[in-house]
């Protein structure tokens, strides 16, 4: 058994500026309504709700070539950075609620502040890794990696409203989980650099259990050190996560991201995690909604030790027949 961080924190990050769809910003809300707080209490820790983040609104924030909202995104991600960074320096195990998965760029650099050798385990459909220059979307939820990796360094522009950001991460302190799409230029970056990365291709070849033992092994090998794990719901098959912004068929099935989860937990070493990208408002049905949000908290749950196998930390006899 790995020992227990004594205390987590949940903090919302109700935020929706990375992308177009109105509704993410609701995450927060139904990932709590689902339990989340109830369920972390139910596994001994001591639960901090630092509450729901507000974010500045910001008049005439105009692109920024083809990116859209920059001002808006570089203030959020700089703002929940300090709340990050705070948390993590009170020696809480942080727990992200999204919002879209800009936010990671202010998760990841706020825990890097406190912990400048973590490693990021990204676990989603897609690599999040495009350029201002390479998106084809102008949405910064499809950029945050590019303005983390010291490698791209004189590939990212200088944003209007990101001048907080440093890059902080070499590529070989990052593996990806669950990728199926690619654009063009974030697979030329990704081979380029050499980053790990297990597509739903390889975990059909390799299956769940080695993708997670070549994951933990390139990270902490040679180390140990904080994992930062960045969840996007989206890395489950739309069967299961329906209620998100950019579903993409053929995800993971239930048992590979709880395999996953429960894999990091062992590893006593998560520091921090971001749930990302549930959207409410692209549920079609009430259960859809439910089914998205209580997928979110059965992941954080796990990835906080909660076992499919049980647990018995509070029982030290079978109780006596009389
Ligand atoms: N996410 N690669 C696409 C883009 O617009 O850059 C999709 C990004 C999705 C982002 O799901 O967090
Ligand atoms: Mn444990
Ligand atoms: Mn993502
Ligand atoms: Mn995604």
């Amino acid at each position: 058994q790995q020992s227990r961080a004594q205390s987590v924190a949940v903090l919302g990050a109700p935020f929706s500026g990375g992308q177009k769809r109105r509704g993410v910003d609701h995450g927060p809300k139904v990932i709590r309504d689902a339990g989340l707080l109830e369920r972390l209490s139910a596994l001994d820790y001591s639960v901090h709700d630092f509450g729901d983040l507000t974010f500045p609104k910001i008049e005439n924030d105009d692109p920024y070539m083809e990116v859209k909202s920059p001002r808006t995104v570089g203030a959020a991600t700089k703002k929940l950075s300090g709340a990050v960074s705070r948390a993590i320096g009170a020696g809480h195990t942080l727990v992200m609620l999204g919002g879209d998965h800009s936010l990671a760029m202010g998760s990841v650099a706020g825990h890097a502040q406190q912990c400048p050798d973590l490693c990021l385990i990204w676990v989603d459909a897609h690599a999040d890794i495009n350029t201002p220059m390479t998106s084809p979307s102008g949405n910064l939820h499809g950029q945050p990696v590019s303005f983390m990796l010291k490698e791209l360094q004189d590939k990212v522009p200088d944003l209007p409203g990101f001048g907080w950001i440093k890059p902080f991460l070499t590529s070989r302190d990052i593996v990806y989980i669950g990728l199926r799409d690619v654009d063009p230029g974030e697979h030329h970056i990704l081979k380029t650099l050499g980053i790990q990365y297990f597509s739903m291709r390889d975990i059909d070849r390799l299956g769940i259990q080695r993708v997670m033992e070549v994951t933990l092994d390139n990270l902490l090998g040679r180390q140990q050190r904080p994992i930062h794990l960045s969840f996007d719901i989206d890395a489950f098959d739309p069967s299961l996560a329906p209620a998100t912004g950019t579903p993409v068929n053929g995800g993971l099935t239930y048992r590979e991201g709880i395999y996953i989860t429960e894999e990091i937990h062992n590893t006593g070493l998560l520091s921090a995690m971001d749930l990302v990208e549930v959207n409410p408002i692209l549920g079609t049905t009430p259960e859809a909604i439910e089914a998205t949000a209580s997928l979110a908290v059965d992941v954080i749950a796990s990835s906080l030790g909660q076992t499919r196998e049980g647990a018995h930390a509070s029982l030290d006899e079978i109780p006596p027949a009389n």
